[in-house]
């Protein structure tokens, strides 16, 4: 996947007209949305459409898809046939619940996202003693994409050094969570990144200012 200027927008409003004004100041610097439970619960799978349709954007889903195969393959059938280009799924689940999505998203020749540990402090409670893992049996279901914390640079490095530098990483927490774009990027493939950009009072400066940063 192409990001273009690395930077992935986690749309997290909650309302659509809102979040479709934040869409509009922004769709020049970047191509790809990160569409959540948030915006989905509130508004419906059809925000998927009015964003590929009027702006172009590729469309990560973010359901963190983690239940067993059946359901997960229930989840990814209805979410790349709303539009989306990639999937975000847990590993914590296992191989067969991740197999579940891998294969859907082949299917539409679309993309899964695996998720190895989270950017929050609580990942480091559960999560974080099965990252490493979780990596490597991506990488051994031949998966190419993963979302890992630019909260922790340390385990950013780590996993990139798990799944080679051929994968593709997109990485979350860069700003309120207090990751560092440029940093981040030494490592990283793309930065997922939602209030600094959608919460600021001029979002297109925001924007602007984190590609500034990076460079
Ligand atoms: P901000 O913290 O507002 O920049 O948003 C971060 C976005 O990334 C949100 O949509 C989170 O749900 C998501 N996220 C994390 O923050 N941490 C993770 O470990 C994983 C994700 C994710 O899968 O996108």
């Amino acid at each position: 996947m192409e990001i273009k200027n690395n930077i992935i927008l986690a749309m997290d409003l909650i309302n659509l007209l809102d979040a479709y004004t934040v869409a509009e100041k922004v769709s020049k610097y970047i191509n790809t949305l990160k569409i959540g439970y948030p915006l989905t619960l509130a508004e419906g799978l059809k925000t998927i459409e009015i964003f590929k349709e009027n702006f172009d954007f590729q469309i990560i889903c973010d359901y963190k898809v983690a239940d067993i195969p059946e359901t997960n393959s229930k989840i990814a059938n209805l979410s790349f046939d709303a539009g989306a280009d990639g999937l975000i799924c847990h590993g914590f689940v296992g191989k067969d619940s991740v197999e579940a999505c891998l294969k859907v998203a082949e299917n539409h020749g679309k993309e899964v996202f695996l998720l190895t540990e989270m950017s929050h402090p609580g990942a480091e409670m559960f999560l974080q003693k099965s990252a490493e893992e979780i990596a490597k049996m991506g990488v051994a279901m031949g998966i190419k994409n993963y979302v890992a914390p630019s909260t922790r640079l340390d385990r950013l490095a780590t996993i990139r050094e798990i799944v080679g530098k051929d994968s593709f990483i997109i990485s979350p927490g860069v700003g309120v969570q207090g990751g560092k774009a440029k940093d981040t990027l030494k490592y990283a493939n793309g930065l997922i990144i939602g209030r600094s950009i959608y919460e600021a009072s001029n979002p297109e400066i925001a924007i602007k200012e984190i590609i500034e940063s990076n460079k």
